[in-house]
Order: structure tokens, then C-alpha cells, then sequence
């Protein structure tokens, strides 16, 4: 998709500030690969290598990604694969996988920023994701960190997504410094939280060429209390299960029981801060319109 957006705008095929930000340029016929600078911005495309690392504790999503077109874009030295997956666990992603990977990670991320893209209802992305920001956090603590985080949908197809999803945002909440939520992409949503509340966190930028496949080019980033009805309703599915202790053996094989009641406190928290000002948001709305009415007086 940056590539088809890039090409929309550079049709002459330089190797640009823009494009250098989510990829190398780099001359093939050297092993390994000479990185090419971005000059003026008017030096050809040769060859491009994603400045990304791909981690997936399955490997055959990873194999399938390099059988596609976009396989040219990958080379082996960014890829992080285990065999069989955390079998939508995610204290098996955390505690297992997590140590298991910790300096590989960090050595392969040296190179590049530090934008996550992840899921929170399987194992790996919620639970090797929450380490890998916990990790980038102690590593590089001066360092923004992004990411974009796939919540899951409420006819999710992952029984244990409620626990991964929980014990994800717990890890988030601490580690992360700036947070995109993406729900399930089929509810068409965008939300946008902030660590620190500011009530005047509010943008719109229009861009002269819009995201490739979609026709509007109007980008809001918006700070709210939307996610709150989120947050309640992960809280209500989780339990749902927890109640009737469903699956719980599977987490106590890499974490402590203990950790279930420690997130619970931490999400209610969660809960009732975006509650709070919520309220404060009210309040501020009822007294405009307090104000307006007394004006037209
Ligand atoms: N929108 C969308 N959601 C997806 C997609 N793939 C997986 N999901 C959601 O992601 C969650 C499952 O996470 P996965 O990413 O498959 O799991 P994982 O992180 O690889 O973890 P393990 O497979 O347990 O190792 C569920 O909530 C799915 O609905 C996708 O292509 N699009
Ligand atoms: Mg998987």
C-alpha cells in the first residue's frame, strides 16, 4: 500500500525522505546488500528491502508471506519464527516465547523504529507483542513507540481472545507511549488513544493524495472516551469465561493464577478513568449550553 501511494506521487521512481522512512534502497549485487542514501531525493529505486522485522511464533504465516508478491521485499535476516505458534495463549507469547527471543529481537530491531503492528486475540501478538514493548521500553526508554493494535471483535473466532486482549492492554498501558486501536477492521472504526488526557487533543488533516484504495483522503486523529464501551465490553466477555475458570490451565502452565486478578483491578481502572472524564466532559457540555441559553436570554 506505501509502495502504490509512493508511485501515485513519484512517478519518475526516486528513492525519497518519504519512502526511506518504511524502506532501504539498497544495491543486491554486494552480499551483503550495500544501503544506498536518500541524496536529494532524485537518486533511482534499485532494489527495496522493508525496514521491518517479522515475527510470528508460526512459521508457516511467515513462509506463506514469502511464496507471495511481496516476497522480494523480505530477506531472511528479518524474520523471527518459531515452529508451532502460542496456541492463542497469551501467557504462553509472553513468558515462553518472550525470554526465549529477547535478544534476537533486540538485535534486529536495533536497526529500525519502532512502529508494532499486532493482534491482541491469538497468542503471539498479544503476548510476544506486549514483551517486545516491554523490552523496546527498558531498551530504548527515550524512544517513541507505536502501535497499532487489532482489537478483537465481539463474534471473535478466538475462545481465549478475552484473557489475551486483557492481559495485553495491561502490558500496553505501561510500555507504550503512543497507542493506535484498530477494532476489527469489519466495524470500519478508527480510535485513537493518548497516554496522557489532553482535552484539547484534536487534528484533522486533509491530504492531496488519499490512502491507495480508498477514495477520501480526510485523516481525524481525535482524543475521546469512545474506547470506554470497548474496554466494558472485554471486561463482560472476560467474565464470562473466567467465571466458570474456562481454560484457565492452559495459562497457569507459564504464568502465576495471580495474574488474572492483578489485570482485573488494572483494566477496571482503565475503565473508570476514561469514566471520569467522560463525566468532566459532560459537565463542560451541560455548562455551554447553560451558558447559551442564559446569552439568549
Ligand atoms: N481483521 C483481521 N483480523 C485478524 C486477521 N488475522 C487474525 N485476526 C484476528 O486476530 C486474532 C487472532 O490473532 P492471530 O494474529 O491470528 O494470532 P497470533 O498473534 O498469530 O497468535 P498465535 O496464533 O496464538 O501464535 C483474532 O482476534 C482474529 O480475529 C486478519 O487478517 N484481519
Ligand atoms: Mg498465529
Amino acid at each position: 500500500m506505501a509502495l502504490k501511494e509512493h508511485a501515485a506521487c513519484n512517478s519518475n521512481g526516486w528513492f525519497d525522505d518519504s519512502l526511506s522512512s518504511y524502506f532501504h534502497n539498497v544495491d543486491a549485487r554486494f552480499d551483503p546488500p550495500i544501503n544506498l542514501p536518500v541524496g536529494d531525493g532524485t537518486h533511482p529505486i534499485f532494489t527495496l528491502k522493508a525496514r521491518a522485522v517479522l515475527v510470528d511464533m508460526e512459521e508457516g504465516v511467515v513462509n506463506q508471506l514469502l511464496r507471495g508478491n511481496l516476497s522480494e521485499l523480505f530477506n531472511s535476516t528479518q524474520l523471527i519464527t518459531d515452529i508451532s505458534g502460542s496456541g492463542n495463549n497469551w501467557a504462553h507469547g509472553h513468558n515462553f516465547y518472550g525470554p526465549k527471543y529477547s535478544d534476537t529481537i533486540i538485535e534486529k530491531v536495533r536497526r529500525e523504529g519502532f512502529f508494532l503492528l499486532h493482534s491482541l486475540g491469538g497468542g503471539t501478538g498479544s503476548g510476544l507483542g506486549s514483551y517486545i514493548l516491554e523490552l523496546l521500553h527498558d531498551a530504548y526508554p527515550k524512544v517513541f513507540r507505536f502501535s497499532a493494535s487489532l482489537f478483537p471483535s465481539t463474534d471473535d473466532d478466538v475462545i481465549t481472545s478475552p484473557y489475551n486482549s486483557r492481559f495485553e492492554r495491561n502490558y500496553y498501558k505501561s510500555n507504550t507511549l503512543s497507542a493506535f486501536t484498530l477494532p476489527h477492521i469489519k466495524h470500519g472504526t478508527f480510535y485513537t488513544l493518548k497516554i496522557h488526557w489532553n482535552t484539547g487533543g484534536f487534528k484533522v488533516g486533509v491530504c492531496r493524495q488519499p490512502a491507495s484504495g480508498i477514495p477520501l483522503s480526510l485523516v481525524c486523529l481525535a482524543n475521546n472516551t469512545c474506547i470506554r464501551n470497548r474496554l466494558l465490553a472485554m471486561k463482560h466477555s472476560f467474565n464470562m469465561l473466567f467465571r466458570k475458570r474456562v481454560y484457565i490451565h492452559h495459562y497457569t502452565e507459564y504464568m502465576d493464577f495471580g495474574m488474572f486478578d492483578v489485570c482485573s483491578g488494572i483494566m477496571d481502572t482503565l475503565i473508570e478513568d476514561y469514566g471520569t472524564f467522560e463525566s468532566m466532559q459532560h459537565q463542560k457540555v451541560r455548562h455551554l449550553k447553560l451558558m447559551c441559553d442564559l446569552a439568549k436570554r
